[in-house]
């Protein structure tokens, strides 16, 4: 493995149902570093380049609309292998799939809503970290 960034984001319900803490706790336990942190809006400009790879896809207008509601918290993430431990410490897309122990597992219900999001590969996290913290 190598040291790696990784961008993460607690999405809107993740902030407003009070799961901040919890999460960088996690994050900084799993011995990750938070490198740089911001709590506010996203643009919708920044969610359809985050999103891109979903253009069309059914549940796409639902997801942008869901992911400029209300302030999030964007993250960038580094560490020994950050992508995968980040993606590992989330738990499944899907919280209804996701184990107990993982953040959706724990803190989400439904697909539309799942708390987090983490880059899903290096090349991924360069670009988004270049959409959020530019
Ligand atoms: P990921 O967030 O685990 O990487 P992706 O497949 O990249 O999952 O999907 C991006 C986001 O789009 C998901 O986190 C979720 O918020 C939303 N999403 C994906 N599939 C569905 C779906 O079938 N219904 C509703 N929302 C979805
Ligand atoms: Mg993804």
């Amino acid at each position: 493995m190598a040291l790696e960034k990784t961008y993460s984001m607690i999405k809107p319900d993740g902030v407003r149902n009070g799961h901040i803490g919890e999460i960088i706790a996690r994050f900084e336990r799993a011995g990750l570093t938070i490198e740089r942190m911001e709590l506010g809006m996203v643009t919708l400009e920044q969610a359809k380049a985050n999103y891109a790879e979903h253009e069309g896809k059914p549940f796409y207008e639902g997801l942008i609309k869901y992911v400029t509601s209300g302030p999030v918290v964007k993250m960038v993430i580094s560490g020994e292998g950050a992508v995968k431990k980040c993606r590992s410490l989330m738990g499944a897309t899907n919280p209804a799939e996701a184990a107990p122990g993982t953040i959706r597992g724990d803190f989400g219900l439904v697909m539309d809503e799942n708390v987090i999001h983490g880059s899903d590969s290096v090349a991924s996290a360069e670009r988004e970290i270049g959409v959020f913290f530019a």
